[in-house]
C-alpha cells in the first residue's frame, strides 16, 4: 500500500511537476513568442527608422554633394582667376622687360662689342648679347654673341664647335665643312675691324691623313675671302700664299723634325696640331678642307673654337680717313678734317651709311688752308741804299704778322715748314747807273733782277718750299735804291710731319 501510496505520490508528484513544468513552458513560450513579437516590432521598427534614416542621410549627402560640387566650381573659378592673374602679371613682366630691353637697346646696350658694353655698365655678367657692329639701325641685324665680361671679348658662336671626324676620301680638299656662324660675315668683319685682336683656335687629331703629302697640299681653310690658307697658327708673315705651318713648326717641336705639322707624318701614330689662328683680317674660317684620308683606319677630326674678338684697334696718331673715323665711332655723316697724306690737312666727306671696305665711305674734297699762325709782311725802304753784297734792309713796317721778317738786317727766317711767297720790287736811284739785286736763300742765290735804266722796276717774284729756319733775304749787288718794297707770305703750311 505503501508503495502504492508511494507510487501515487511519485506519480502525483510527477504530474504536478509536469504540470508545473508544462505550465512553465507555456509560460515560456508566450514569453518568448511575446518577446519574439516585441522583437520582431523593434526590428519593423528599426527598419522603418534605419529607411528614414538612410532617406535623410541620402538627401542629405545629396545636399552635401551640391555643396561640395558648388564649392568646387567655386575653386576652379578662383583657381582660373589667380591663373589669369599669374599669367596677367608674368605679361606685365614680360612686358615690362621687352621695354627695359627696348630702352637698354636704344641707351647703353646694342652696342658694337661686348667691350663697348662692358664699358657702358661694368656690372654686366658674362653671357649672350645682342651686338651690333655695323651701327645699329643701319646694315644688318644686330647678332647673339657671348660677352666675356672679365675681358671683354666678343666670341661668334657656329655649328661646327664639337669635335667632328672627317669622312673617309682621298682627293685634296674632298672632304669640306662650311662653318655656319650666328652672325652675318659682314658683322664679323667689322667686328674685326673694330677690335684689336681676333683670333680663332683650331685643332687637328690625325692618323694616317696628312695635312701635305710629297708637296701636295690636302688640307686647307678658307678666310673670310674665300682664299684657302695653309697655316694652321699664328699670322700670315709669309709672302708666299702657300705659307704652310703648324704651332709644332713655328716652336721647333713637331713629331718629325723635318715637317711643320704633326699632321704632315706619316708615322702611323695618332698625333693631333693645336694652333691659335692670330690673322685677324683673314678671320673668319669659312670653311675646312681635308683629304687623304681613304685609309679605313685614318683618322681625321677637327675641332674649331669660336670666333673671338678682344680689345679696340688703335690708331697710330691722328685720324687719316673716314675709316678711321668710323673707327673711334663717328657715325654721322658729313665733312670732316683728316690728317692727308700730303703732311697737310684734307678734308673729305665721309658717308657712314657705308662700311670700311665701301669706296663710297669716303669722298675727296680738298686740302684744308690751315695755319698754325699766320706769316705775313710788306715793308718798305725810302732811305737810300748802297751797301753791296749785304741785304737790304728796310725803314717801314706796314705788316710784319709773325715777326718772321726781321727789318731792321732784312733778314726772312722761315718759322715753320711750308710753301711761302716773296715779291720784291725797287728801282735804282741813280738814273744812269746799273741796279741788280739777287734773292738768296740761306745765302745762296735763287734769283736775280738787273736793270740799267732808272725807270725800270726790278721785279722778284717767287715762291719757296722752306723748312723752318730757312733764310731769304735780297741782297743789292750793283748801284743803290731808295725805292723797295718787299712783302712775302706762308702759303701753305706743312702742318704733318
Ligand atoms: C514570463 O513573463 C512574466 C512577465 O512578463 C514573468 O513574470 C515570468 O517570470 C516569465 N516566465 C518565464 C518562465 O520566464
Ligand atoms: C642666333 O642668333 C639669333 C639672333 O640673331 C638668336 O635668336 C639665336 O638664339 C642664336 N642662336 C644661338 C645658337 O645662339
Ligand atoms: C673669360 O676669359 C678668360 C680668359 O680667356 C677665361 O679665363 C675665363 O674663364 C672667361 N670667363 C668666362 C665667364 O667665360
Ligand atoms: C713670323 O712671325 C713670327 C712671330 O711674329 C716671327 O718670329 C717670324 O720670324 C716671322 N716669320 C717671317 C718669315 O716673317
Ligand atoms: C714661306 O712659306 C713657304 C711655304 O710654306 C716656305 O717654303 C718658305 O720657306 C717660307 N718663307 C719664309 C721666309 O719663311
Ligand atoms: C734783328 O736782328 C738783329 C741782329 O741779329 C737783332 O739784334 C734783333 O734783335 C733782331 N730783331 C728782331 C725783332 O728779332
Ligand atoms: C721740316 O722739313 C725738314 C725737311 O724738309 C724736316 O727734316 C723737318 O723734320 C721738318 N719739320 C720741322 C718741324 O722742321
Ligand atoms: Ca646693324
Amino acid at each position: 500500500m505503501a508503495h502504492l501510496v508511494l507510487n501515487i505520490f511519485v506519480l502525483s508528484l510527477t504530474v504536478a511537476l509536469f504540470i508545473n513544468v508544462t505550465a512553465v513552458s507555456v509560460e515560456l513560450k508566450t514569453n518568448v513568442t511575446d518577446r519574439l513579437q516585441e522583437l520582431h516590432e523593434i526590428q519593423e521598427d528599426l527598419k522603418i527608422k534605419s529607411k528614414q534614416f538612410e532617406t535623410m542621410m541620402e538627401s542629405e549627402v545629396g545636399k552635401l554633394k551640391e555643396k561640395v560640387e558648388f564649392l568646387e566650381t567655386k575653386i576652379q573659378e578662383q583657381d582660373n582667376l589667380l591663373k589669369n592673374c599669374q599669367v596677367a602679371t608674368s605679361d606685365a613682366i614680360g612686358s615690362l622687360r621687352n621695354v627695359e630691353e627696348n630702352n637698354l637697346k636704344k641707351t647703353v646696350l646694342d652696342p658694337k662689342t661686348c667691350l663697348e658694353a662692358r664699358t657702358a655698365d661694368p656690372s654686366l655678367k658674362s653671357g649672350m648679347y645682342f651686338i651690333d657692329p655695323d651701327g645699329q639701325g643701319r646694315g644688318d641685324d644686330p647678332i647673339y654673341v657671348y660677352c666675356n665680361m672679365t675681358t671683354g671679348s666678343t666670341s661668334i658662336l657656329h655649328d661646327s664647335e664639337d669635335s667632328i671626324a672627317v669622312s673617309h676620301c682621298f682627293e685634296p680638299g674632298c672632304y669640306t665643312r662650311e662653318i655656319k656662324y650666328n652672325a652675318t660675315l659682314r658683322q664679323m668683319t667689322m667686328l674685326s675691324e673694330l677690335s684689336n685682336v681676333c683670333h680663332q683656335s683650331i685643332q687637328v687629331d690625325c692618323y694616317d691623313a696628312a695635312f701635305e703629302f710629297n708637296g701636295v697640299p690636302y688640307a686647307w681653310w678658307n678666310d673670310r675671302n674665300g682664299d684657302p690658307r695653309y697655316f694652321w697658327s699664328g699670322v700670315n708673315n709669309n709672302s708666299s700664299d702657300r705659307y704652310h705651318t703648324c704651332q709644332c713648326g713655328l716652336d721647333g717641336s713637331c713629331k718629325e723634325k723635318s715637317l711643320s705639322c704633326n699632321c704632315d707624318s706619316d708615322l702611323a701614330i695618332e698625333l693631333s696640331d693645336v694652333g691659335i689662328l692670330l690673322e685677324k683680317d683673314l678671320l673668319p674660317v669659312t670653311k675646312l678642307n681635308f683629304g687623304r684620308t681613304i685609309a679605313p683606319t685614318s683618322i681625321n677630326r677637327h675641332t674649331l673654337g669660336r670666333f673671338e674678338c678682344n680689345g679696340k684697334v688703335v690708331l697710330n696718331g691722328m685720324p687719316t680717313s673716314c675709316q678711321d673715323l668710323w673707327r673711334i665711332g663717328y657715325i654721322l655723316s658729313g665733312i670732316y678734317s683728316i690728317k692727308g697724306s700730303s703732311n697737310k690737312v684734307e678734308t673729305v666727306y665721309c658717308d657712314f651709311t657705308k662700311l670700311p671696305g665701301d669706296e663710297e665711305l669716303q669722298t675727296w674734297i680738298g686740302y684744308a688752308d690751315v695755319k698754325s699762325e699766320p706769316v705775313q709782311f710788306t715793308v718798305t725802304r725810302k732811305s737810300s741804299f748802297s751797301t753791296l753784297n749785304t741785304a737790304i734792309s728796310f725803314d717801314q713796317e706796314t705788316l710784319n704778322t709773325g715777326n718772321a721778317l726781321n727789318t731792321s738786317t732784312g733778314v726772312f727766317a722761315a718759322p715753320r715748314n711750308g710753301t711761302y711767297f716773296f715779291a720784291f720790287s725797287s728801282f735804282s736811284e741813280s738814273q744812269y747807273s746799273t741796279f741788280s739785286v739777287d734773292l738768296q736763300l740761306n745765302d745762296v742765290t735763287i734769283a736775280n733782277c738787273v736793270t740799267s735804266y732808272t725807270l725800270f722796276y726790278c721785279n722778284v717774284p717767287i715762291t719757296l718750299k722752306l723748312s723752318r729756319g730757312d733764310r731769304v733775304q735780297v741782297s743789292l749787288q750793283q748801284g743803290s735804291t731808295n725805292n723797295a718794297i718787299f712783302t712775302g707770305w706762308l702759303l701753305a703750311e706743312d702742318i704733318f710731319q
